[in-house]
């Protein structure tokens, strides 16, 4: 199977309009009509469902963000009386940032599908086994890749992350075909699979790999060590998870599954529309969702819109590899993290708003350090009091974070002060 749904996937652009513009205004109506937190939106812009007729409208609505959602949250945006909604699902950040999503089972069904279409396009079929090692739960890595197994056919192993030993012992018994986990991940496995001399015995042909930044090299090393073909998926909690979009053989971008999420490029500074081809955060709004309609919900992420014709017979338009972001989360390991979150821990536990937070990726994988600075009562402490110190500060970032970082207490004002604006971040990844 090349395609999981030719008609759409391979549509011609008047078809796919037309089709978008009937779900558009559907979408509009259904979100005006259920949702009072986005009437209110619409009413402050001066905008009514009957002024969204076509595509060319779509800029007359208002954009939904991060912050929208946190406000609404739990059930402001919600479309559907909970009597029809199946399941939640949640970002990765942990308190202060949770923002939660809403399935009904026909939500379920088209990201089920739309990660069915990444699957396809990554070679797998009936015949293959699928090695899902993104994480289950709230995170919709696990859940996302393990539908679209299911619709494909393939025989699905939901490992879950975690217990490396394990993952390979099973990819060999099992023989599994795909690998499904982040791109860090994936570099690490590669790395115990040599490590335990079993790189011959491995069946993997390719890997769906996304839910974080990484680069072509990244790419390259992961192929070379497993010998498969590793191909990029993006997505986000709040649009439904991963299969937003997926690449295809020709590894050029990713196709976006447009008879279901609409792309903008815009300027996130002064928010006008941008033209194709240009850099710009990305905003999708959701046509065929039920539960959970966001319209012109604005991402953060930077990426780069291409209709340039795609080698594999897609006609969907392409997304770039994601190239930064337009605020300042930090996405660690996997997981969300805003720099806010840790300065809230650190005051909370007495500590000076005098930190670094220093970001390196060491063999592949992220490595998070937080150096502080003691405050002068605790520069008479023993060098077991600092190391009691660090070992609690850590296990409460541990706590808001949901990872672990490296924390060092360091002597009082020995922290570099800017001129200007503090420089929290040091990421020294090479994405
Ligand atoms: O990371 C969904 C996902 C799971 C995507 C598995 C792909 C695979 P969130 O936790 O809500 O959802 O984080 C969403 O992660 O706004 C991007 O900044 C980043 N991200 C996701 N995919 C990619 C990617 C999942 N392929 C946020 N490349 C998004 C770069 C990505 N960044």
């Amino acid at each position: 199977m090349k395609y999981y749904h030719p008609d759409i996937e391979c549509a011609s652009p008047e078809t796919l309009k037309a089709l978008q513009a009937e779900k558009l205004v559907r979408a509009v109506r259904h979100a005006y009509d259920r949702v009072p937190y986005y009437r209110e939106l619409m009413r402050q812009k001066k905008v009514e469902p009957g002024d969204i007729r076509s595509l060319e409208d779509l800029p007359k609505l208002p954009f939904l963000t991060k912050e929208d959602l946190r406000k609404a949250y739990p059930y402001g945006l919600l479309a559907l009386p909970l009597s029809d909604v199946v399941r939640i699902q949640s970002t990765s950040g942990t308190t202060g940032t949770r923002v939660v999503a809403f399935y009904t089972q026909h939500d379920i069904d088209l990201w089920d599908e739309s990660c069915a279409r990444a699957i396809i396009a990554a070679g797998g079929g009936k015949d293959d086994v699928v090695h899902v090692c993104y994480g289950y739960g709230l995170f919709t890595g696990g859940p996302g890749l393990n539908g679209g197994s299911h619709k494909v056919g393939s025989l699905t192993l939901p490992m879950s992350s975690g217990n490396t030993e394990r993952q390979i012992q099973f990819m060999l018994d099992l023989e599994s075909t795909i690998l499904c986990c982040t791109p860090s991940y994936a570099a690490y496995l590669a790395e115990a699979i040599i490590q335990m001399g079993v790189r011959d015995r491995i069946k993997l042909k390719a890997g769906i790999f996304g839910a974080e930044a990484w680069s072509e090299e990244m790419r390259r090393d992961i192929e070379d060590k497993l010998g498969i073909k590793a191909y990029d998926i993006y997505g986000l909690t709040e649009i439904s998870g991963p299969g937003v979009s997926f690449e295809c053989s020709e590894q050029t971008g990713m196709h976006i599954n447009e008879d279901h999420f609409l792309a903008e490029i815009i300027d996130p500074e002064t928010e006008e529309v941008l033209p194709e081809g240009s850099k710009g955060e990305i905003v999708f709004s959701c046509i065929s969702k039920e539960a959970f309609p966001l319209l012109r919900y604005r991402t953060r992420d930077i990426c780069v819109l291409s209709r340039e014709k795609c080698s594999c017979g897609r006609t969907l338009i392409k997304m770039s590899r994601i190239l930064g972001r337009s605020d300042d989360m930090l996405i660690i390991r996997g997981v969300n993290v805003f720099p806010s979150q840790i300065e809230t821990v650190l005051l909370r536990c007495g500590y000076p708003a005098n930190y670094q937070i220093l970001l390196d990726r060491v063999r592949h994988t992220d490595s998070l350090e937080v150096q502080v600075e003691m405050t002068q009562e605790m520069f008479s402490d023993t060098v077991k009091g600092i190391a009691a110190r660090e070992k609690e500060l850590v296990a409460s970032l541990r706590a808001m974070l949901g990872i672990s970082p490296k924390v060092t207490i360091v002597a009082p004002r020995s922290i570099a002060r800017s001129e200007g604006k503090a420089v929290r971040v040091i990421d020294k990844r090479k994405l």
